[in-house]
Protein backbone atom coordinates (compact mmCIF):
# COMPACT_ATOMS: atom_id res chain seq x y z
CA UNK A 1 0.00 0.00 0.00
CA UNK A 2 1.75 3.46 -1.10
CA UNK A 3 2.29 5.43 1.82
CA UNK A 4 0.93 8.50 0.10
CA UNK A 5 -2.29 7.09 0.15
CA UNK A 6 -2.79 6.22 3.49
CA UNK A 7 -1.62 10.00 4.36
CA UNK A 8 -4.21 11.44 2.27
CA UNK A 9 -6.86 8.99 3.53
CA UNK A 10 -6.67 10.39 7.48
CA UNK A 11 -4.48 13.66 7.28
CA UNK A 12 -7.56 15.62 6.75
CA UNK A 13 -9.71 14.25 9.30
CA UNK A 14 -12.00 16.68 11.13
CA UNK A 15 -10.74 17.30 15.15
CA UNK A 16 -9.44 20.46 14.28
CA UNK A 17 -6.01 19.28 16.79
CA UNK A 18 -3.14 18.76 13.71
CA UNK A 19 -1.97 16.00 16.66
CA UNK A 20 -4.81 13.85 16.39
CA UNK A 21 -4.34 13.79 12.58
CA UNK A 22 -0.88 13.05 12.44
CA UNK A 23 -1.33 10.30 14.99
CA UNK A 24 -4.00 9.09 12.51
CA UNK A 25 -1.54 8.96 9.81
CA UNK A 26 1.09 7.28 12.03
CA UNK A 27 -1.42 4.46 13.30
CA UNK A 28 -2.34 3.68 9.76
CA UNK A 29 0.65 3.54 8.29
CA UNK A 30 1.69 0.87 11.07
CA UNK A 31 -1.48 -1.02 10.62
CA UNK A 32 -0.59 -1.33 6.97
CA UNK A 33 2.72 -2.21 7.42
CA UNK A 34 1.05 -5.88 9.53
CA UNK A 35 -2.46 -5.50 8.55
CA UNK A 36 -3.23 -9.20 9.85
CA UNK A 37 -2.03 -8.70 13.04
CA UNK A 38 -4.01 -7.08 16.17
CA UNK A 39 -3.49 -4.15 17.13
CA UNK A 40 -0.58 -4.90 19.65
CA UNK A 41 1.07 -6.75 17.13
CA UNK A 42 0.91 -4.24 14.93
CA UNK A 43 2.34 -1.64 16.81
CA UNK A 44 4.74 -3.31 19.06
CA UNK A 45 7.55 -2.47 16.71
CA UNK A 46 6.60 1.27 16.92
CA UNK A 47 7.64 2.02 20.34
CA UNK A 48 6.39 5.85 19.43
CA UNK A 49 2.91 4.90 18.70
CA UNK A 50 2.12 3.83 22.64
CA UNK A 51 -0.61 6.56 21.99
CA UNK A 52 -2.93 4.41 19.71
CA UNK A 53 -4.96 3.47 22.65
CA UNK A 54 -5.45 6.30 23.52
CA UNK A 55 -5.96 7.81 20.24
CA UNK A 56 -8.79 4.91 19.90
CA UNK A 57 -10.03 6.02 23.35
CA UNK A 58 -10.64 9.82 22.10
CA UNK A 59 -14.30 10.61 21.73
CA UNK A 60 -13.50 12.84 18.99
CA UNK A 61 -11.93 9.70 16.70
CA UNK A 62 -15.36 7.61 15.45
CA UNK A 63 -16.08 5.52 13.04
CA UNK A 64 -17.34 8.73 10.75
CA UNK A 65 -14.62 11.12 11.38
CA UNK A 66 -12.16 8.50 10.22
CA UNK A 67 -13.59 7.84 7.62
CA UNK A 68 -15.16 11.23 5.77
CA UNK A 69 -11.85 12.16 3.81
CA UNK A 70 -12.00 8.58 2.12
CA UNK A 71 -15.75 9.19 0.99
CA UNK A 72 -14.97 12.71 -0.14
CA UNK A 73 -11.90 11.07 -2.52
CA UNK A 74 -13.50 8.24 -3.81
CA UNK A 75 -16.96 10.23 -4.46
CA UNK A 76 -14.56 12.89 -6.61
CA UNK A 77 -13.37 9.49 -8.61
CA UNK A 78 -17.10 8.79 -9.12
CA UNK A 79 -17.92 12.32 -10.24
CA UNK A 80 -15.00 12.56 -13.21
CA UNK A 81 -15.86 8.80 -14.44
CA UNK A 82 -16.53 8.39 -17.74
CA UNK A 83 -17.82 4.70 -16.48
CA UNK A 84 -20.54 3.29 -15.39
CA UNK A 85 -20.35 3.69 -11.56
CA UNK A 86 -21.63 0.61 -9.30
CA UNK A 87 -22.35 1.66 -5.75
CA UNK A 88 -22.83 -1.50 -4.52
CA UNK A 89 -24.12 -1.94 -1.33
CA UNK A 90 -24.30 -4.67 1.22
CA UNK A 91 -24.58 -5.28 5.19
CA UNK A 92 -22.68 -8.00 7.58
CA UNK A 93 -21.59 -8.44 10.66
CA UNK A 94 -18.37 -8.86 13.04
CA UNK A 95 -18.80 -11.39 15.55
CA UNK A 96 -16.41 -11.54 18.56
CA UNK A 97 -17.57 -14.47 19.92
CA UNK A 98 -14.28 -14.67 22.02
CA UNK A 99 -14.63 -11.45 23.73
CA UNK A 100 -16.28 -12.51 26.83
CA UNK A 101 -15.45 -9.29 28.23
CA UNK A 102 -16.03 -6.72 26.02
CA UNK A 103 -18.70 -3.91 27.13
CA UNK A 104 -21.05 -2.58 24.98
CA UNK A 105 -21.36 -4.71 21.89
CA UNK A 106 -24.88 -6.31 21.19
CA UNK A 107 -26.29 -8.97 19.32
CA UNK A 108 -25.92 -10.13 15.22
CA UNK A 109 -28.23 -11.62 12.62
CA UNK A 110 -28.77 -14.86 14.85
CA UNK A 111 -29.22 -12.90 18.06
CA UNK A 112 -26.74 -14.72 19.82
CA UNK A 113 -23.62 -13.33 18.60
CA UNK A 114 -21.80 -11.10 20.40
CA UNK A 115 -20.66 -7.79 17.93
CA UNK A 116 -21.48 -5.20 15.77
CA UNK A 117 -23.59 -4.79 12.54
CA UNK A 118 -22.31 -2.87 9.80
CA UNK A 119 -23.20 -1.84 6.09
CA UNK A 120 -21.29 -0.63 3.54
CA UNK A 121 -21.45 0.94 -0.23
CA UNK A 122 -18.51 0.01 -2.49
CA UNK A 123 -17.74 2.22 -5.55
CA UNK A 124 -16.49 0.39 -8.25
CA UNK A 125 -16.19 1.63 -12.04
CA UNK A 126 -17.69 -0.95 -14.43
CA UNK A 127 -15.46 -1.93 -17.22
CA UNK A 128 -17.04 -4.24 -20.19
CA UNK A 129 -17.68 -6.74 -20.37
CA UNK A 130 -17.90 -7.93 -16.97
CA UNK A 131 -14.89 -6.33 -14.41
CA UNK A 132 -14.55 -3.88 -12.02
CA UNK A 133 -12.10 -1.01 -10.83
CA UNK A 134 -12.16 -0.31 -7.32
CA UNK A 135 -12.78 3.39 -5.96
CA UNK A 136 -13.14 3.25 -2.73
CA UNK A 137 -16.11 3.61 -0.03
CA UNK A 138 -18.87 6.29 -0.26
CA UNK A 139 -20.21 5.46 2.70
CA UNK A 140 -20.24 3.40 5.79
CA UNK A 141 -21.87 2.42 9.08
CA UNK A 142 -21.40 0.60 12.06
CA UNK A 143 -23.68 0.36 14.84
CA UNK A 144 -24.27 -2.01 17.47
CA UNK A 145 -27.61 -3.29 17.67
CA UNK A 146 -29.56 -2.76 21.24
CA UNK A 147 -29.92 -5.64 23.39
CA UNK A 148 -33.77 -6.50 23.21
CA UNK A 149 -34.34 -5.82 19.47
CA UNK A 150 -37.38 -3.75 18.50
CA UNK A 151 -39.56 -2.90 15.34
CA UNK A 152 -37.28 0.46 15.46
CA UNK A 153 -34.54 -1.76 14.55
CA UNK A 154 -35.91 -3.10 11.97
CA UNK A 155 -37.05 -0.26 10.29
CA UNK A 156 -33.12 1.46 11.10
CA UNK A 157 -31.60 -1.41 9.41
CA UNK A 158 -34.04 -1.03 6.10
CA UNK A 159 -33.51 2.66 5.47
CA UNK A 160 -29.93 2.53 5.86
CA UNK A 161 -30.25 1.32 1.97
CA UNK A 162 -32.00 4.60 0.96
CA UNK A 163 -29.83 6.57 3.59
CA UNK A 164 -26.52 5.57 2.10
CA UNK A 165 -27.64 6.47 -1.28
CA UNK A 166 -28.40 9.78 -0.35
CA UNK A 167 -24.93 10.41 1.49
CA UNK A 168 -23.50 10.60 -1.90
CA UNK A 169 -25.29 13.27 -2.92
CA UNK A 170 -26.79 13.84 -5.72
CA UNK A 171 -26.20 10.89 -8.37
CA UNK A 172 -24.16 11.66 -11.94
CA UNK A 173 -26.16 9.94 -15.02
CA UNK A 174 -23.61 7.17 -14.81
CA UNK A 175 -24.05 5.86 -11.50
CA UNK A 176 -25.76 2.90 -10.65
CA UNK A 177 -27.35 1.40 -7.21
CA UNK A 178 -26.65 -2.55 -7.00
CA UNK A 179 -28.32 -4.36 -4.36
CA UNK A 180 -29.45 -7.73 -3.26
CA UNK A 181 -32.62 -9.04 -2.38
CA UNK A 182 -32.79 -6.98 0.85
CA UNK A 183 -32.56 -4.19 -0.95
CA UNK A 184 -35.85 -4.34 -2.60
CA UNK A 185 -37.48 -1.79 -0.35
CA UNK A 186 -40.72 -0.15 -1.30
CA UNK A 187 -39.56 2.58 -0.03
CA UNK A 188 -36.20 2.64 -1.36
CA UNK A 189 -37.30 2.41 -5.10
CA UNK A 190 -39.28 5.56 -4.37
CA UNK A 191 -36.89 7.28 -2.87
CA UNK A 192 -34.27 6.12 -5.39
CA UNK A 193 -36.58 7.18 -8.12
CA UNK A 194 -37.23 10.24 -6.71
CA UNK A 195 -33.49 11.80 -6.45
CA UNK A 196 -32.57 10.30 -9.74
CA UNK A 197 -30.93 7.18 -8.85
CA UNK A 198 -30.49 4.56 -11.43
CA UNK A 199 -30.77 0.79 -9.76
CA UNK A 200 -30.46 -3.17 -10.82
CA UNK A 201 -31.93 -4.56 -7.13
CA UNK A 202 -32.12 -8.66 -6.80
CA UNK A 203 -36.30 -8.92 -6.15
CA UNK A 204 -37.56 -10.59 -3.36
CA UNK A 205 -41.35 -9.56 -3.70
CA UNK A 206 -43.43 -11.24 -5.49
CA UNK A 207 -45.59 -7.82 -6.72
CA UNK A 208 -48.73 -7.49 -8.54
CA UNK A 209 -48.12 -6.12 -12.33
CA UNK A 210 -50.88 -5.11 -14.90
CA UNK A 211 -50.33 -7.15 -17.99
CA UNK A 212 -53.39 -6.43 -20.97
CA UNK A 213 -55.27 -4.47 -18.06
CA UNK A 214 -55.34 -7.44 -15.69
CA UNK A 215 -53.57 -7.88 -12.13
CA UNK A 216 -51.27 -10.57 -12.31
CA UNK A 217 -48.40 -11.44 -9.55
CA UNK A 218 -45.03 -10.81 -11.44
CA UNK A 219 -42.80 -13.95 -10.29
CA UNK A 220 -45.28 -17.23 -11.81
CA UNK A 221 -46.18 -14.91 -14.46
CA UNK A 222 -42.29 -14.10 -15.95
CA UNK A 223 -40.93 -17.71 -15.08
CA UNK A 224 -44.04 -18.84 -17.92
CA UNK A 225 -42.02 -16.23 -20.21
CA UNK A 226 -39.65 -17.75 -23.28
CA UNK A 227 -36.05 -16.71 -23.09
CA UNK A 228 -35.06 -13.59 -25.45
CA UNK A 229 -31.25 -14.89 -25.69
CA UNK A 230 -28.89 -17.08 -23.99
CA UNK A 231 -25.12 -15.86 -23.15
CA UNK A 232 -22.00 -17.23 -20.67
CA UNK A 233 -22.16 -15.92 -17.15
CA UNK A 234 -19.25 -16.23 -15.85
CA UNK A 235 -19.51 -16.33 -11.81
CA UNK A 236 -16.34 -15.04 -9.45
CA UNK A 237 -17.36 -15.55 -5.93
CA UNK A 238 -15.25 -18.43 -5.16
CA UNK A 239 -15.87 -20.89 -2.91
CA UNK A 240 -19.94 -20.07 -3.23
CA UNK A 241 -22.81 -22.36 -4.21
CA UNK A 242 -22.23 -20.81 -7.96
CA UNK A 243 -19.18 -20.28 -9.50
CA UNK A 244 -17.51 -20.58 -12.96
CA UNK A 245 -19.08 -20.21 -16.00
CA UNK A 246 -23.14 -21.08 -16.97
CA UNK A 247 -24.90 -20.78 -20.03
CA UNK A 248 -28.28 -18.59 -19.09
CA UNK A 249 -31.10 -17.64 -20.19
CA UNK A 250 -32.99 -14.41 -20.56
CA UNK A 251 -35.69 -12.99 -20.68
CA UNK A 252 -37.44 -9.31 -19.62
CA UNK A 253 -40.75 -7.44 -19.56
CA UNK A 254 -41.24 -3.59 -18.85
CA UNK A 255 -43.85 -2.84 -15.95
CA UNK A 256 -44.97 0.01 -13.11
CA UNK A 257 -43.43 -0.60 -10.33
CA UNK A 258 -46.33 -1.11 -7.29
CA UNK A 259 -46.02 -1.36 -3.54
CA UNK A 260 -45.63 -5.13 -3.33
CA UNK A 261 -48.23 -4.27 0.27
CA UNK A 262 -51.11 -1.65 -0.79
CA UNK A 263 -52.96 -2.75 -3.65
CA UNK A 264 -54.45 -0.37 -5.73
CA UNK A 265 -51.97 1.99 -4.85
CA UNK A 266 -50.28 4.23 -7.45
CA UNK A 267 -47.07 3.11 -9.38
CA UNK A 268 -43.76 4.47 -7.77
CA UNK A 269 -41.82 4.25 -11.74
CA UNK A 270 -41.68 2.00 -15.25
CA UNK A 271 -38.78 -0.61 -14.50
CA UNK A 272 -37.85 -3.67 -16.11
CA UNK A 273 -37.63 -7.20 -14.49
CA UNK A 274 -34.99 -9.58 -16.06
CA UNK A 275 -35.21 -13.37 -15.43
CA UNK A 276 -32.02 -15.28 -16.01
CA UNK A 277 -31.83 -18.86 -15.01
CA UNK A 278 -29.49 -22.00 -15.49
CA UNK A 279 -31.21 -24.79 -17.29
CA UNK A 280 -28.38 -27.38 -16.19
CA UNK A 281 -28.66 -26.02 -12.53
CA UNK A 282 -32.45 -25.13 -12.30
CA UNK A 283 -31.08 -23.18 -8.73
CA UNK A 284 -29.51 -20.69 -10.11
CA UNK A 285 -31.93 -17.88 -10.91
CA UNK A 286 -32.06 -14.62 -10.77
CA UNK A 287 -34.80 -11.98 -10.84
CA UNK A 288 -33.70 -8.82 -11.08
CA UNK A 289 -35.33 -4.88 -11.39
CA UNK A 290 -33.78 -1.84 -13.11
CA UNK A 291 -34.53 1.31 -14.43
CA UNK A 292 -31.66 1.52 -16.65
CA UNK A 293 -33.08 1.16 -19.93
CA UNK A 294 -33.43 -2.15 -21.38
CA UNK A 295 -34.49 -2.18 -24.90
CA UNK A 296 -32.64 -5.22 -26.74
CA UNK A 297 -30.81 -8.23 -25.69
CA UNK A 298 -27.02 -6.30 -25.34
CA UNK A 299 -29.08 -4.24 -22.53
CA UNK A 300 -30.29 -7.57 -20.59
CA UNK A 301 -27.00 -9.11 -20.46
CA UNK A 302 -25.27 -6.03 -19.63
CA UNK A 303 -27.53 -5.67 -16.62
CA UNK A 304 -27.10 -9.08 -15.59
CA UNK A 305 -23.49 -8.54 -15.46
CA UNK A 306 -23.77 -5.67 -13.77
CA UNK A 307 -25.50 -7.60 -11.26
CA UNK A 308 -22.68 -9.84 -11.37
CA UNK A 309 -20.07 -6.98 -10.04
CA UNK A 310 -22.17 -7.42 -5.98
CA UNK A 311 -19.99 -10.37 -5.21
CA UNK A 312 -16.83 -7.83 -4.81
CA UNK A 313 -18.66 -6.38 -2.18
CA UNK A 314 -18.71 -9.73 -0.35
CA UNK A 315 -14.83 -9.65 -1.22
CA UNK A 316 -14.65 -6.20 0.22
CA UNK A 317 -16.28 -7.33 3.53
CA UNK A 318 -13.98 -10.61 3.40
CA UNK A 319 -10.59 -8.09 3.18
CA UNK A 320 -11.80 -6.57 6.25
CA UNK A 321 -12.32 -9.71 8.49
CA UNK A 322 -9.65 -11.82 7.77
CA UNK A 323 -6.89 -9.67 6.24
CA UNK A 324 -7.23 -7.32 9.27
CA UNK A 325 -8.73 -9.70 11.80
CA UNK A 326 -10.28 -7.13 13.28
CA UNK A 327 -12.19 -9.47 15.71
CA UNK A 328 -9.02 -10.38 17.50
CA UNK A 329 -8.51 -7.10 18.60
CA UNK A 330 -7.78 -6.40 22.25
CA UNK A 331 -9.93 -3.32 22.90
CA UNK A 332 -12.38 -4.35 25.32
CA UNK A 333 -14.84 -1.34 24.48
CA UNK A 334 -16.98 -1.35 21.56
CA UNK A 335 -16.85 2.10 21.42
CA UNK A 336 -12.91 1.73 20.60
CA UNK A 337 -13.32 -1.23 18.18
CA UNK A 338 -16.21 1.17 16.26
CA UNK A 339 -13.77 3.55 16.13
CA UNK A 340 -10.68 1.11 14.52
CA UNK A 341 -12.80 -0.24 12.03
CA UNK A 342 -13.48 2.87 10.84
CA UNK A 343 -9.82 2.90 10.08
CA UNK A 344 -9.55 -0.88 8.42
CA UNK A 345 -13.00 -0.46 6.29
CA UNK A 346 -10.62 2.89 4.79
CA UNK A 347 -7.83 0.58 4.51
CA UNK A 348 -9.29 -2.85 3.41
CA UNK A 349 -10.57 -1.23 -0.28
CA UNK A 350 -6.71 -1.00 -1.52
CA UNK A 351 -5.60 -4.09 -0.57
CA UNK A 352 -9.30 -5.04 -2.42
CA UNK A 353 -8.16 -2.49 -5.39
CA UNK A 354 -4.74 -4.02 -5.64
CA UNK A 355 -5.76 -7.75 -6.02
CA UNK A 356 -8.94 -6.28 -9.09
CA UNK A 357 -5.84 -4.19 -10.66
CA UNK A 358 -3.88 -7.57 -10.67
CA UNK A 359 -6.78 -9.36 -12.71
CA UNK A 360 -8.24 -6.48 -14.49
CA UNK A 361 -4.73 -5.53 -15.83
CA UNK A 362 -2.72 -8.63 -15.05
CA UNK A 363 0.12 -8.22 -17.79
CA UNK A 364 0.68 -4.52 -16.83
CA UNK A 365 4.43 -3.57 -15.95
CA UNK A 366 4.92 -4.59 -12.44
CA UNK A 367 7.70 -1.68 -12.05
CA UNK A 368 4.47 0.59 -12.92
CA UNK A 369 2.59 -0.68 -9.52
CA UNK A 370 4.62 -1.58 -7.08
CA UNK A 371 7.70 0.06 -5.26
CA UNK A 372 10.62 -1.00 -7.12
CA UNK A 373 12.40 -2.69 -3.30
CA UNK A 374 10.06 -4.72 -3.00
CA UNK A 375 10.42 -6.67 -6.66
CA UNK A 376 14.50 -6.53 -5.99
CA UNK A 377 13.36 -8.16 -3.02
CA UNK A 378 11.24 -10.90 -4.21
CA UNK A 379 13.45 -11.86 -6.81
CA UNK A 380 16.37 -12.31 -4.74
CA UNK A 381 14.21 -14.43 -1.58
CA UNK A 382 12.34 -16.78 -4.80
CA UNK A 383 15.27 -16.70 -7.34
CA UNK A 384 12.34 -15.40 -9.89
CA UNK A 385 12.10 -12.52 -12.37
CA UNK A 386 9.03 -10.15 -12.36
CA UNK A 387 7.81 -9.02 -15.11
CA UNK A 388 3.94 -8.37 -14.62
CA UNK A 389 1.59 -7.53 -12.39
CA UNK A 390 0.36 -10.65 -12.05
CA UNK A 391 3.59 -12.34 -11.38
CA UNK A 392 3.82 -9.91 -8.34
CA UNK A 393 0.61 -11.26 -6.88
CA UNK A 394 1.50 -14.66 -7.21
CA UNK A 395 5.07 -13.92 -5.65
CA UNK A 396 2.95 -12.51 -2.41
CA UNK A 397 1.03 -15.87 -2.36
CA UNK A 398 4.25 -17.94 -2.74
CA UNK A 399 5.82 -16.15 0.22
CA UNK A 400 2.34 -16.74 2.19
CA UNK A 401 2.68 -20.42 1.51
CA UNK A 402 0.91 -20.45 -1.78
CA UNK A 403 2.37 -23.70 -3.58
CA UNK A 404 0.36 -22.37 -6.66
CA UNK A 405 -0.32 -26.46 -8.61
CA UNK A 406 -3.25 -25.59 -11.51
CA UNK A 407 -5.76 -27.44 -8.76
CA UNK A 408 -5.41 -24.70 -6.37
CA UNK A 409 -7.17 -21.68 -8.01
CA UNK A 410 -6.23 -18.56 -7.00
CA UNK A 411 -4.97 -17.54 -3.51
CA UNK A 412 -6.90 -16.59 -0.32
CA UNK A 413 -6.75 -13.70 1.37
CA UNK A 414 -5.40 -15.20 4.39
CA UNK A 415 -2.51 -16.36 2.63
CA UNK A 416 -1.88 -13.15 0.77
CA UNK A 417 -1.66 -11.41 4.10
CA UNK A 418 0.49 -14.04 5.37
CA UNK A 419 3.12 -13.24 2.23
CA UNK A 420 1.96 -9.50 2.34
CA UNK A 421 3.63 -9.33 6.19
CA UNK A 422 6.67 -11.52 5.36
CA UNK A 423 7.75 -8.98 2.65
CA UNK A 424 7.32 -6.18 5.10
CA UNK A 425 9.33 -8.18 7.88
CA UNK A 426 11.59 -8.53 5.27
CA UNK A 427 11.76 -4.81 4.15
CA UNK A 428 12.30 -4.14 7.60
CA UNK A 429 15.09 -6.53 7.95
CA UNK A 430 16.57 -5.45 4.81
CA UNK A 431 16.91 -1.53 6.45
CA UNK A 432 19.19 -2.59 9.01
CA UNK A 433 21.71 -4.46 6.13
MN1 LIG B 1 -26.87 -8.95 1.73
Amino acid sequence: MKSEWVHRQFIDIDTKDARLQKRAVAIAEACAKRPEQSLPGRLEDWAGLKGAYRFFSNPKITHQILQQPHYKETLEKARFSNKLVLFIQDGSELLFNSHRCTYGLGPTADSFGNGLMFHSCLVAEYHEPGETKILGLSYQEAWIRPDKKSVDDDSKESEIWLKTLIKAGPPEKNWVHVGDRASDIHEFFKGAIDSGWNFVVRARHDRQIQINEAMKRIFPWIRKQPAKCKFKLNLRAKGARFSGEYTVEVTWTKVKLFSPEKEGSEAVGDVTYIRTWCLEDPELEWLLITNLPVNNEADAIRIVNIYQQRWSIEEYHKVVKTGFRIENNQFKQASRILALFGMVGVMATQLLALKEHCHLAPNQEVEKEVPKRWITLIERILNVKLETVRDFWRCLARLGGFIGRKSDGEPGWQTIWKGYRRLQDMLMGADYL
